[in-house]
C-alpha cells in the first residue's frame, strides 16, 4: 500500500547495509553481555553466516517465515540477522505467550521453521508440526540447543541473498481491536529507510573516539528493541552493552560506560526510584530516548531535575516503525515534554476528522501517516489492510492527536480500544472474549486504569449469569492459565450491571472513571 520505497545499497538486503557500517576493526567488541561475554564484529558476521547457511540448507520456499519464541540472547539477535541474510522472513514472538496464543500465530503465519526454548519444545513442536512446520529447533539463553549445534557444522562464509526493497524482512504481530492479532509485514526497504533516518536524526556517532555505546535493555520481539535499538547500533558500528532483561541497577551501573539508552516509560520510572541515578552516573551519557507509550510529564521533569538530561520522546508503531521524534540537535529545550516531537524526515503526518476532512492546527483528530517506513499490509488480511489505508495511501494509525503551530505532534488518545501496559499492547476485546467464555459469566468489560509503574493496567468488570456466583480471583487465575502474563488484568470486580448508552453500548469511559484508580470503590 505504500507509495515510496528505499532500495538498500549493495544487493538490496538490509543485512548488507548493516554489515557495511561495521567498523573496519572487526576484532573490536560489538556486544558485551551482563556476564562478561564479548562478541566482536567478526563474531557477528561469522555466526550470522553460519545460521544463515543452516537456514539456506533446509530448502525452504521463497518467503518462508522463521518464527522464534526464545529468551533474549545475542544468539537470538544473530538468528534475526541470519534470517535477513538468508532472505527469509523473521517472526519474533513474545516469550510470555502461552499455547493458545502460539497456536494462533503459528497457524496464521505457517512458519517453515520454529525456534523455541528447550523447556517449551514439547508443546511448541506439537503445535508447529501439526501446522505443517518443517523444522523445530531449540535455542536456550545459555547458548545450548539444536539450532547452534546444527549451525556449528555450517560454513562461516555466506553471501546475503539478493533482495528487492519491497521484499518482506519481518512480520510483527500486533493485536486486533476486534479479536485476532494481525501480522504487520515490514520490508527490507521499510526497516532500512527508517534506520537511516534515525541515524542522522539522533546523531549516532560511528567508530573511533567518542563512538556511541548503547545500553540494550529491551526485549527483542518488538519494534523498539529489535529494530530501533539494534539497527541503530549496528548501522553506526556502535557497541552494545547487552542486558538479557531490564534491571534498573544493572542499567545504572553501566551508564558511565555508555552514551545512549532507549526505554519504555516504565524503565525510566523504575530507574528514578534508584538513589544511584544522578548527575554523576549519567555524566557520560549523550542521549536518553523514550517511546512505545506516553511518557508522563512528571517523569520527564523528574529525569531532567535528577540527571540534567532531557529525555527525547518519539512515537512509532509496529506497522510503521518510527514516525515522529523530538529534535536531538539544537537546544535541549526543543525537546518538549508531553509531545512526541516532529514528523521524521520522509514521513508525512496529518490529522483528520472522522469524515476524513483535514483539521486546522491544534484541532484533535485521527493521525494518518505515509512514507517509505510504512508497512506493506497485514499478513493475509487484504480487506483489513485496505480498510486501514485512505484512498490517497495514508495509513490510519488509530492514534488520536494534534499538531501545533511549530509542527509538534501530541498524542491525546486512541480511537482503537487499546491498553498500553509497560510498553506492551493489551487489547480489551481479546481479554473480554476469554472472560466471557468462563462458566457463569454473562458479560465483561476490560478498561485501562492509571498505574504508577506500568503507566496503565487492565481492570476487568464482570457480570454473572443469573444464579451464578463468580469469584474475581478465580477469573484472574483462569486467565493466567491461558494468556501471556502482561495481559492479565491487575484487578477484577464482579458487579450487577455495566453502564450503557442509549444504543445499549457499554460506556467504557464511565467504567474508567469508576474503576480507573486504585483502590476502586
Ligand atoms: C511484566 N508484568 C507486566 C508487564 N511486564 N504487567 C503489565 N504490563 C507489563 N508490561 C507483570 C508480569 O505479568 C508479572 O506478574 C510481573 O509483572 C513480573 O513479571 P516480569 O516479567 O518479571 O516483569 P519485569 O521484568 O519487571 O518486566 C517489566 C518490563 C517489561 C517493564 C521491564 O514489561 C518490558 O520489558 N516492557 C517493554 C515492552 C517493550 O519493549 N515494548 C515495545 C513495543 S514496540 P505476575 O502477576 O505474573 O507476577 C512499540 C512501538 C514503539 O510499542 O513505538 O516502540
Ligand atoms: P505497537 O502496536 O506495540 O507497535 O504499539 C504502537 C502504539 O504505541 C502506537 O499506536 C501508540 O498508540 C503507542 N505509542 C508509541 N509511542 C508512543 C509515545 N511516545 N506516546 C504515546 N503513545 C505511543
Amino acid at each position: 500500500m505504500k507509495t515510496q520505497s528505499v532500495s538498500p545499497p549493495g544487493n538490496g538486503n538490509l543485512y548488507e547495509a548493516l554489515r557495511a557500517a561495521f567498523p573496519s576493526a572487526l576484532d573490536a567488541i560489538a556486544v558485551e553481555t551482563e556476564d562478561g561475554l564479548c562478541y566482536s564484529w567478526h563474531d557477528l558476521e561469522r555466526a550470522s553466516a553460519m545460521l544463515a547457511n543452516l537456514l539456506q540448507s533446509l530448502n525452504l520456499p521463497a518467503g518462508a517465515r522463521i518464527a522464534a519464541q526464545v529468551d533474549k540472547s545475542v544468539e537470538a539477535m544473530l538468528l534475526y540477522l541470519a534470517t535477513l541474510r538468508a532472505g527469509f522472513v523473521y517472526l519474533p514472538l513474545n516469550v510470555a505467550y502461552q499455547s493458545t496464543e502460539i497456536a494462533y500465530f503459528i497457524g496464521n503465519a505457517e512458519p517453515a521453521v520454529v525456534v523455541c526454548t528447550g523447556k517449551n519444545f514439547g508443546w511448541v513442536s506439537k503445535i508447529a508440526f501439526s501446522a505443517g512446520t518443517q523444522s523445530v529447533f531449540t535455542l536456550n539463553s545459555d547458548r545450548t540447543g539444536s539450532l547452534l549445534e546444527r549451525a556449528a557444522h555450517c560454513s562461516d562464509q555466506q553471501r546475503p541473498a539478493k533482495c528487492q526493497a519491497d521484499d518482506l524482512a519481518a512480520i510483527i504481530y500486533t493485536s486486533g481491536t476486534t479479536g485476532r492479532s494481525k501480522g504487520a509485514m515490514l520490508t527490507h526497504g521499510n526497516l532500512l529507510s527508517n534506520a537511516q533516518v534515525l541515524k542522522e536524526y539522533w546523531g549516532w556517532r560511528s567508530q573511533g573516539e567518542g563512538a556511541d555505546v548503547l545500553i540494550h535493555a529491551l526485549p527483542i520481539f518488538h519494534v523498539h528493541g529489535l529494530f530501533v535499538a539494534i539497527h541503530g547500533a549496528l548501522l553506526s558500528g556502535s557497541k552494545m552493552l547487552w542486558l538479557s532483561k531490564f534491571d534498573p541497577k544493572w542499567v545504572i551501573e553501566r551508564l558511565p560506560r555508555a552514551t545512549v539508552f532507549m526505554g519504555v516509560p516504565t524503565l525510566y520510572v523504575r530507574m528514578l526510584a534508584e538513589p544511584e541515578l544522578n548527575r554523576a552516573t549519567t555524566r557520560q551519557m549523550r542521549l536518553f530516548i523514550a517511546g512505545s507509550a506516553p511518557l508522563l510529564i512528571e517523569t520527564f521533569s523528574q529525569w531532567q531535575h535528577r540527571t540534567g538530561h532531557t529525555i527525547l520522546e518519539r512515537y512509532g508503531m509496529s506497522e510503521t516503525v518510527m514516525l515522529t521524534s523530538n529534535p536531538y540537535f539544537g537546544d535541549p529545550a526543543l525537546r518538549r515534554g508531553g509531545t512526541v516531537g516532529l514528523p521524521l524526515p520522509g514521513v508525512s503526518l496529518r490529522v483528520r476528522d472522522e469524515q476524513g476532512q483535514p483539521l486546522p492546527v491544534g484541532q484533535i483528530g485521527g493521525i494518518e501517516v505515509k512514507g517509505a517506513n510504512v508497512f506493506k499490509g497485514y499478513w493475509r488480511m487484504p480487506e483489513k489492510t485496505a480498510e486501514d489505508f485512505t484512498v490517497d495511501g495514508y495509513f490510519r494509525t488509530g492514534d488520536v492527536g494534534k499538531i501545533d503551530e511549530q509542527g509538534y505532534v501530541s498524542i491525546v488518545g486512541r480511537s482503537k480500544d487499546l491498553i498500553i501496559s509497560g510498553g506492551y499492547n493489551v487489547y480489551p476485546a481479546e481479554i473480554e472474549g476469554y472472560i466471557n467464555e468462563m462458566p457463569g459469566v454473562a458479560e465483561s468489560a476490560v478498561v485501562g486504569a492509571a498505574d504508577a509503574d506500568f503507566g496503565e493496567v487492565g481492570v476487568a468488570v464482570v457480570i454473572a449469569k443469573p444464579g451464578a456466583v463468580l469469584s474475581p480471583s478465580a477469573i484472574i487465575a483462569g486467565l493466567k492459565s491461558m494468556l501471556a502474563n502482561f495481559k492479565i488484568p491487575k484487578r477484577c470486580y464482579v458487579v450487577e450491571e455495566l453502564p450503557r448508552n442509549a444504543m445499549g453500548k457499554v460506556q467504557k469511559n464511565v467504567l474508567r472513571a469508576q474503576y480507573g484508580s486504585d483502590p476502586a470503590p
